[in-house]
Order: C-alpha cells, then sequence, then structure tokens
C-alpha cells in the first residue's frame, strides 16, 4: 500500500469543463458512458492524462469522436493513462461496466434494499467510471439515467430535473442538470421504489424551494421529524450565516445499508435511515436530537463543502470541522447551549483525547495517509451512541477541527467571525481551497494577528495546560501563571508552544463575578474592560510556553473560573483544591464550568478509588462528594437536562485514559461501586425524581420534555444498580407503562442490567414487539452487546448468528460488534476472548466492506495502553490480522500504525 503526502501536491495538469453521464441500470451489469471537456492547465503542456479507475470494465475510449486503439492508451488495476492526449481542448467519451448488485463495499454505486444508490466521497466515484477522482476538478455535471420503469420508477440525481420520458422494454429515463460546478465527490444517484414526503420552504429572498424525502413507502410517515429539522436548518443558516438554498429542490433520500452518517451531495443528500426515520414509538430523544444535527451538518455542507470545497483531502477538516462547528451551533440554538457543550466535550475527551495520545495521533490536517476513508467519523458517531464507547474512530478532523473553528469565534466574538465567514465565502465560492485560506479570511476580516495559530492545524496531541494562581493582598493584584506542553506523537518529537484563547472569570466570596478592568501582561499594563465598562469574563491568549497574566484592582482573594466553556481544546491542570471545585460547582455562572468542577471532583474520586481497589483496600465513598450531587439532584432552580449530565460519572474510558496503565476492570468496579453506593444513599431522592417526573402527556421533542425525560431516566439507572425487588417492580412498570421508546429504552437497559429471568423475558418481549422494525432491533443488539454481565462474548457470538443480524449491514455492525468493543470489562476481557472474537470478525468483515472493517480494528488501537498479558493477546490479534492474505488498504493502515 501506498502512503500520500501533503507535502506531494500538485495542482492538476488538466481540468474538466463539463461532464455528461449515462447510466443504463440493469440487474445483471450496469452501463456507464461518460463524455468530458478536457482542458490543460497549462496551454501545449505534455503531461499524460491519469484517469483513477477500480473494479470497472472498459467498454469503449474515445477522443474527439476517434476510437482508441490498444496501444493509444494505458491501463492497470487503478489507472487508466492517455500518454500524449491533444493538445488544447477536446472531448474524451469513455464506456465502462459495473455490477452494483455485487458492491458490498458500499461506496460507488451499489443496491441497497434492492434500490439503486451511490456513495462517492472520498474516493468512491473510480469505481463508477474513469476520472480525475480529486476534489480540485471541479466541472458542470448533465447525468441522464435509465432503468426498468416498473423496478425503478424514481430516478434522481443532482441539480433540477430537465427532462423524463417513457422507452421501449418497459423502460424509462430521466435527466439531471446541476448548474453548479461541483467535485465528483458530490455526485449522487438514486433509484428506486421509493416515496416522498414533500414540503416547501420560502427563502429571505423569496425563492420556493420543493423539499422532498424519499424513503420506501410504509416510512414516509416516520419523516415528519426530518422535515422538521431540515426546514428549521435552512432558516437557522439565513439567520446566523445569511446563507441562503441556491435550488428550486432539495432531495433527501433514506437507505438502510450506508457506511456513515449521511452525505451532503449537491441537492441530493443521501443518508443512513437511521438518521432520518423517527416516530416517538420507534425512536429515542437521542435518535430526535440526532436527526436534527445531522439533518443540519449536510445542509450546511451546501456552503461550507460544496459552494466552498476542500483543494485536496489533507484539508478535510476545512469543510468538516467547519460544518460540525455548525451544527453544533445550530443544535445549541435548538435547544440547551450548556448541555449541548457539555456533550460534544464529553465526547472529545472519551474519544479523541486518547487517539491524540496514542498511535493514531495525527494532526487536524494529517501530513500523510493510505487510505482517506480512515479520517471519516462525524455525524456517525452521534447516533450510534453504542459507538460512542469504541474509542477509536477518526475523530480529530471532525472534532477536533471543530474545537479550532470554536477558538476563531472565541477570539473574534460572534460579529467578527460572521465578518470572516464572509470573506471567506466572497472570496473562495465555486473554489477548492486549503486550511490557509480559512485562516487568511478570517484575519483579513478583523485585521487580527492570530500569530502561530495555524500550528492547531499541523500539530498533534493534545496540549497540557498548567495554571497556578496567587493573591497579592497589599496590591490587590491576582496572578495566573501558565506553562504548557504539547506531548510528542508519531513523527512529531518536538512541539512548539500552541496560541491557547483561555476564557476566565474571577468569582468573589459570595459567588459573583469580579469586574475586570485591567492586567498586566509581558510587562505592559492592558486594558480589558469594553467601552471603559468594566467586563466579568476575558479572553488571555496564551502563546508561550510560560507566562503570567496580573488581574489589577482586585480587592479580595478570588476564585478563578478557567477556561470557561471549554474555550481550548487542552487538558487544563489547575491548582484549585477541592473546596474551590465545590465552590464553583455551586456557584460559578458558567454553566459548563459548573458541570465541569463536578467532573474533576469526580474524576479525582474515582482515580483514588482505583488505586484502594488495586491494593485491595476496602471502597468508601466520601460523604462531602455525596453531598454535593445530592444538592445538584435536588436543585429546582437548575435545568433538568443539566442535572441528569451534572449527576452521570464520567465514562470508563475517560478514566483510563488518565492512567498509567489502563486497568479496566479496577475502573469498572469502581465506577459500579459509587453508582450503587450513591443509589442506595440517596435512594428516596432518586425515587422522588423518577416519580415526578413521569409524564402522561404526548411524546414532544422540545427541550423541556427531553430534559425531563432525561433526568428520570438517569435517576432509574442509578436505582437498578441496586439489588432490589422494589426497583425491579419499579423498572417493569415503568417499562410497561412507556409511551415513547425513550422511557421504554431506558426502562429497559435498567432492567438489562441484572442476569436473570426478568432480564431474559423483557428483552424477548422487547424483540417479540420489534421485530418488524430493524432500527428498534439494532438498539436491542446494542445494549446486550454492551453489557457488562461476565463472559458475554458469547451472548454476542450466538447473536452473529440471530436470523435479524447481518454482517453486510454497516448499521448491524456497529449495533453488535461495536457495542461489544464499547464494554471495557469485556472487550478487554483478561483471557483474551473478546480480542480473539474481533480479530475473527475483522477478517470476514475485509472481504465484504473494508471501511467499516477498519472501524472495527480500530477498537485495537490502544493496545499499548493495557498491562503485559492484555498487551499480548491484543498483539496476537493484530498480528494475526496483519498476516491474512489480501488485506484491505483501510486495515493496513489502522493495522499496522497500531503495531508500530
Ligand atoms: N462527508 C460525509 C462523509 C463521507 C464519508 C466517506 N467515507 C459525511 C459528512 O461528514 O457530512
Ligand atoms: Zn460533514
Amino acid at each position: 500500500p501506498k502512503e500520500i503526502f501533503l507535502k506531494d501536491y500538485k495542482s492538476p495538469a488538466f481540468y474538466f469543463d463539463t461532464v455528461d453521464l449515462k447510466f443504463s441500470l440493469g440487474e445483471e451489469k450496469t452501463n456507464v458512458a461518460s463524455k468530458i471537456t478536457v482542458f490543460p492547465s497549462v496551454e501545449g503542456t505534455s503531461s499524460p492524462l491519469v484517469l483513477d479507475g477500480e473494479d470497472l470494465k472498459l467498454i469503449s475510449i474515445k477522443v474527439d469522436g476517434k476510437e482508441l486503439k490498444e496501444g493509444d492508451y494505458h491501463l492497470d488495476s487503478r489507472h487508466l493513462t492517455l500518454p500524449s492526449p491533444p493538445q488544447g481542448k477536446f472531448t474524451l467519451e469513455i464506456d465502462t461496466e459495473i455490477q452494483p448488485q455485487k458492491n458490498t463495499s458500499l461506496e460507488g454505486l451499489y443496491k441497497s434494499s434492492g434500490n439503486f444508490c451511490t456513495q462517492c466521497e472520498a474516493e468512491g466515484f473510480r469505481k463508477i467510471t474513469f476520472y480525475q477522482d480529486r476534489p480540485d476538478i471541479m466541472a458542470k455535471y448533465i447525468c441522464r439515467i435509465e432503468a426498468d420503469k416498473s423496478l425503478y420508477p424514481v430516478l434522481l440525481s443532482n441539480g433540477n430535473l430537465i427532462e423524463q420520458g417513457v422507452l421501449e422494454g418497459g423502460k424509462h429515463y430521466a435527466v439531471w442538470e446541476d448548474p453548479f460546478k461541483k467535485p465528483c465527490y458530490l455526485f449522487a444517484l438514486v433509484a428506486g421504489q421509493l416515496e416522498s414526503r414533500d414540503d416547501v420552504f420560502v427563502t429571505r429572498s423569496g425563492r420556493r424551494v420543493s423539499l422532498r424525502i424519499w424513503t420506501p413507502a410504509q416510512d414516509v410517515p416516520k419523516t415528519a421529524h426530518a422535515m422538521y429539522s431540515l426546514k428549521a436548518a435552512m432558516k437557522w443558516d439565513e439567520d446566523v450565516f445569511g446563507l441562503e438554498y441556491d435550488l428550486d429542490l432539495f432531495n433527501v433520500v433514506a437507505v438502510p445499508d450506508f457506511n456513515m452518517g449521511a452525505m451532503e451531495n449537491k441537492s441530493l443528500n443521501i443518508f443512513n435511515s437511521k438518521l432520518v426515520l423517527a416516530s416517538p414509538e420507534t425512536a429515542s430523544d437521542a435518535d430526535y436530537a440526532a436527526i436534527l444535527g445531522v439533518i443540519g451538518h449536510e445542509y450546511f455542507h451546501n456552503w461550507t463543502g460544496n459552494r466552498v470545497t476542500c483543494r485536496d483531502w489533507f484539508q478535510l477538516s476545512l469543510k468538516e470541522g467547519l460544518t460540525v462547528f455548525r451544527d453544533q451551533e445550530f443544535s445549541s440554538d435548538m435547544g440547551s447551549r450548556t448541555v449541548k457543550r457539555i456533550a460534544d466535550v464529553s465526547r472529545l475527551r472519551n474519544f479523541q483525547f486518547p487517539q491524540d495520545a496514542g498511535p493514531m495521533a495525527h494532526p487536524v490536517r494529517p501530513h500523510s495517509y493510505i487510505k482517506m476513508d480512515n479520517f471519516y467519523t462525524g455525524n456517525f458517531f452521534f447516533f450510534f451512541f453504542f459507538i460512542f464507547l469504541v474509542e477509536c474512530l477518526m475523530v480529530t478532523v471532525y472534532e477536533k477541527g471543530a474545537e479550532v473553528v470554536r477558538m476563531y469565534k472565541t477570539l473574534l466574538g460572534t460579529q467578527g467571525f460572521r465578518k470572516g465567514m464572509d470573506l471567506y465565502f466572497k472570496r473562495h465560492d465555486g473554489q477548492a481551497v486549503t486550511c490557509e485560506d480559512f485562516f487568511t479570511a478570517m484575519q483579513d476580516a478583523n485585521g487580527a494577528d492570530f500569530a502561530n495559530f495555524l500550528l492547531w492545524y499541523s500539530q498533534a496531541g493534545t496540549p497540557v495546560v498548567k495554571v497556578s494562581s496567587s493573591y497579592n493582598a497589599e496590591a490587590h493584584t491576582f496572578s495566573l501563571k501558565f506553562s504548557q506542553e504539547v506531548p510528542p506523537s508519531p513523527g512529531q518529537p518536538v512541539k512548539e508552544p500552541m496560541f491557547i484563547p483561555v476564557a476566565v472569570g474571577l468569582l468573589d466570596s459570595s459567588g459573583k463575578n469580579m469586574p475586570l478592568s485591567s492586567l498586566y501582561h509581558d510587562g505592559t499594563l492592558q486594558s480589558v474592560a469594553g467601552n471603559n465598562q468594566p467586563v466579568f469574563d476575558t479572553v488571555l491568549r496564551v502563546t508561550k510556553k510560560e507566562e503570567e497574566f496580573v488581574f489589577c484592582d482586585i480587592f479580595e482573594r478570588p476564585i478563578p473560573s478557567l477556561l470557561r466553556g471549554y474555550s481550548a481544546p487542552v487538558r487544563l491542570e489547575s491548582d484549585l483544591c477541592d473546596s474551590d471545585l465545590f465552590f464553583l460547582l455551586a456557584h460559578d455562572s458558567d454553566e459548563f464550568n459548573r458541570w465541569e468542577a463536578g467532573q474533576l471532583l469526580a474524576r479525582k474520586l474515582m482515580l483514588s478509588l482505583v488505586s484502594d481497589f488495586q491494593q485491595n483496600k476496602p471502597l468508601t465513598l466520601n460523604p462531602k462528594f455525596v453531598q454535593g450531587l445530592k444538592s445538584i439532584l435536588c436543585d429546582t432552580g437548575l435545568d433538568k437536562e443539566f442535572i441528569a449530565k451534572a449527576i452521570t460519572l464520567p465514562g470508563e474510558g475517560e478514566i483510563m485514559d488518565m492512567m498509567e496503565v489502563a486497568d479496566p476492570d479496577a475502573v469498572h468496579a469502581v465506577r459500579t461501586f459509587i453508582k450503587k453506593e450513591l443509589a442506595s444513599q440517596l435512594k428516596s431522592e432518586f425515587l422522588s425524581t423518577v416519580q415526578n417526573n413521569r409524564s402522561s402527556e404526548e411524546y414532544t421533542f422540545n427541550h423541556p420534555n427531553m430534559a425531563r425525560r432525561a433526568l428520570k431516566n438517569t435517576a432509574l439507572a442509578y436505582l437498578a444498580s441496586l439489588e432490589d425487588p422494589e426497583i425491579t417492580e419499579l423498572a417493569l412498570y415503568e417499562y410497561n407503562a412507556a409511551t415513547n421508546m425513550t422511557d421504554q429504552f431506558a426502562a429497559l437497559a435498567a432492567i438489562a442490567q441484572k442476569p436473570g429471568k426478568t432480564r431474559d423475558d423483557v428483552l424477548a418481549d422487547f424483540y417479540s414487539k420489534w421485530q418488524h422494525d430493524y432500527l428498534v432491533v439494532n438498539k436491542w443488539f446494542s445494549l446486550q452487546a454492551l453489557s457488562d454481565i461476565p463472559g458475554n462474548v458469547e451472548n454476542v457470538r450466538n447473536l452473529l448468528n440471530h436470523p435479524a443480524f447481518d454482517l453486510r449491514n454497516p448499521n448491524k455492525v456497529y449495533s453488535l460488534i461495536g457495542g461489544f468493543c464499547g464494554s471495557p470489562v469485556n472487550f478487554h476481557a483478561k483471557d483474551g476472548s473478546g480480542y480473539k472474537f474481533l480479530g475473527e470478525i475483522v477478517l470476514q468483515l475485509d472481504k465484504l466492506n473494508p471501511q467499516v472493517a477498519s472501524r472495527m480494528v480500530s477498537a485495537f488501537s490502544r493496545w499499548k495502553r493495557f498491562d503485559e498479558s492484555r498487551q499480548k493477546l491484543a498483539k496476537q490479534q493484530l498480528e494475526m490480522i496483519m498476516s491474512a492474505n489480501g488485506l484491505s488498504e483501510n486495515v493496513f493502515e489502522i493495522a499496522s500504525k497500531s503495531l508500530a
């Protein structure tokens, strides 16, 4: 396999102007005819024209209407080369044959449940026809589709429908024209038996846009929430960024077989059906929120990704980091900003931080890759909540990339950021550009100097920022001393200090923000006031290895609230003591930092109990911690979803990540102990929380209702950790009384915590209720897969043979196999049974779908973090995988980098 480097980027020798495609879709074979107008980037070039192509059968090739003979071109398994194409502009016509019905990789053109669909990003278009498959080739497309009319009544592609009609032999055709230039990764085609939910959105300039969401007929009733989300996203982008939709039609198609969450093809988004279909009975609040976020994300790509695209795949974060940031902001504005921020930061800590500290660490803009697909994650995360637990996926480009975009906004403010966005679109609409272009637009629009900020794109690893504080009662000054270190990562042994925006407020003894007027920094006195008015928080620009900021006119010893709203993706180590943290937990006006203070206390507590456990000391729970949690649980002034988050302990992955040698058994035992102890000491509070937060109202997707359910179900989960027949009764009652999937599934999960007959009966009942609905059945798979019941690997093995399971469907694999890897105790079982299971599955999967297989193999990537005997067992599996014949590049890249 060949490694590709950013430094080797060369602009193409030939550009394409127009692309005319004709698809003749068939059961045995599909014909693809393309007619491309080609022109050289420099007149009179003598470069060969090299086209990408994989798994294609070449039928014929013509240049300016003249058929080429063998010898006029060169063909190998990956490329079609014209050694001496004509000088100047010419037309190139190529006929190929493909077999979508045999394509299990789900990239290129393939069949899902009898319908044709495409997935071209990153490099799938080369499985459809020979092409310069790179994002800096932007062209205008016309696409004609011919197919059997009764089997494929709906024929869709990008842009506007300009012609359709009937053909002989029961066939019909449709011609689509996309007026916008686009890279081939945004090409899409769908053909099948689909029906649509139709609606209209009128843009602020008065354009009437037809909206259509396509699914099999029986699922149309489940698309109401997706339609609501789409219209909300269209409105939000106009309100917040002044960005309007640019065509008269916007199509969304839901398919059951899809590698990722969704895809932003121009005006024809294709979605994993998990991220479109929802009804109160079948989808949980998390599913509803995920649909809102991903519908938003793909829609927002129309400007950030499609109108302005990436020059090359190393720039992926240019569109993904920015679009994730945009969807995060959208979801915040539609629900609770604090809760959304907490969820995003938790995800970053649980998945991106471990990656940044391991063998797969890479910068937001990678320097090299073997298989580009390995850098994708994104929306796919949100929704497979079980995958949340798989530490391995490629979260850096998306999630850390979004944090980098967020830092621009933190530094520039809302208006300054908007100015930067406006300039970015003004300069680059219709272009394929780089991360520097975005950086420069932000800087130029604001006359700002971001010094070494670009290091965020090129240095891997999570910076560790240490801060110590001191108060001078005589001088009335308060000093914050920072030092920073970026740990080494593969290929980057030595790092430069980064530009870190640290948002800070200072709390007085009553818990209020002190007014801030000026500070000393770099030997000068600077004003931090705005318009001569004192401010209550400020953003410090930490740029050096060591640096001090001294606040003036501080008349009592403050408690600093640091890194408010999580203003930079760093690990912050401060000298705040427990009582400072309890104070912040109770008083900080920055709600994110209130949550953070609670998490810091919980992390400290868990780590000290882990060490007690390892030394066989008895475990006891600090009463102050119980008291702190109780006061939050019972604080009626707090948002209920905030309470639910604040009483949830840090994940096992997060704690393992903080240990010298990760000990899954100890971490699991400690987390279970704390949960049980809290449940028994706060039993009556948890019980009344459950009772007071029931509702007989009809399901509504809005923040107050979701927050109520989140709190009730978090309390129920705590209670269910007790061995208590009264609680089993309660959970059964909740299960039977539930009128929506959120409550029903939460009750099922509560019951499933304890092995036994009740568990078996209720799991069987749930399956028999929902066996007709594959999305609900996936929840059932993942719940069992994630179980911490000892020896669960056998149960998961049995489920592989369940009639509802299918290794070819990615959602099922993510649910069952991904879910299993998310259970630390069973995946990392001492006897190696979990590793062995995954090793076997990866080899089977790799034959079917390399993208899915490589996601699963990455569960091994952190094997060196464990004890020697686990290391040995995991390494054996990785070596076994590496020695397999015909391994895909996808799996090769992850497995070899993991072993390195
Ligand atoms: N851009 C797509 C990801 C495509 C994945 C290719 N293997 C989804 C998204 O981020 O919006
Ligand atoms: Zn995206």
